[in-house]
């Protein structure tokens, strides 16, 4: 017997090339209807530990692209965990893990439908974890996921993390964008 998720997810991934447009770098690798498919998926999968540097992986919901551009997104924003870079080696494929057990477990309740997915970017200066909401401006929402997602994490009280809308990180292509709220 099947266990049907509440949503269906697409598994994306993007290798970093410099010489193609930044979309042409982003793959579909597969859909997740059930949690048994999650787990063979997640099971098969390298680590995102043991991807290259400039490598992601997302989690979306089917229909939502991992992009700014998308419909869906073009509104939204992200609660962004930064890493340092030694926690590559300790915390990066827990975190990882979590967030997408959180995603398909639907653990953000009435508000799981500003959800649209998770991205995880190998980066040499340090990795980065993000959940992506639809509707920047909705600050009940983003606030209840941010909490929620936090304490999922089980980050300590001290850990800090932001939310920027993607229109603010889209604008500034080397710095971080201003935070709209931090939980
Ligand atoms: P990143 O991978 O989000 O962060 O963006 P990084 O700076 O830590 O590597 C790197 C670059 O990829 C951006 O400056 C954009 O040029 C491009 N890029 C990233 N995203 C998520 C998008 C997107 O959604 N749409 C477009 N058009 N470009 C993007």
């Amino acid at each position: 017997e099947l266990h049907l998720l509440q949503n269906r997810w697409v598994l994306w991934f993007l290798k970093n090339s410099r010489s193609r447009a930044w979309r042409d770098n982003l793959q579909l690798v597969t859909k997740v209807h059930t949690v048994e498919d999650f787990w063979a998926l997640y099971s098969h999968s390298k680590l995102a530990s043991k991807l290259s540097p400039g490598c992601d992986y997302a989690l979306f919901k089917d229909g939502i692209e991992p992009t700014w551009e998308d419909g869906r997104n073009r509104q939204g924003g992200r609660w962004l965990v930064s890493l340092a870079k030694k926690q590559r080696h300790s915390k990066l494929d827990q975190l990882w893990r979590d967030t997408l057990l959180c995603l398909i477990g639907e653990s953000f309740e009435e508000h799981g439908g500003e959800v649209c997915g998770a991205v995880v970017s190998i980066r040499t200066n340090g990795d980065k974890i993000a959940v992506w909401t639809g509707e920047a401006e909705n600050q009940e929402a983003v606030l209840h996921i941010g909490r929620v997602y936090k304490e999922y994490l089980g980050l300590s009280a001290k850990t800090v993390i932001g939310y920027q809308a993607h229109a603010d990180t889209a604008a500034k292509s080397n710095s971080l964008a201003r935070n709209k709220l931090v939980v």
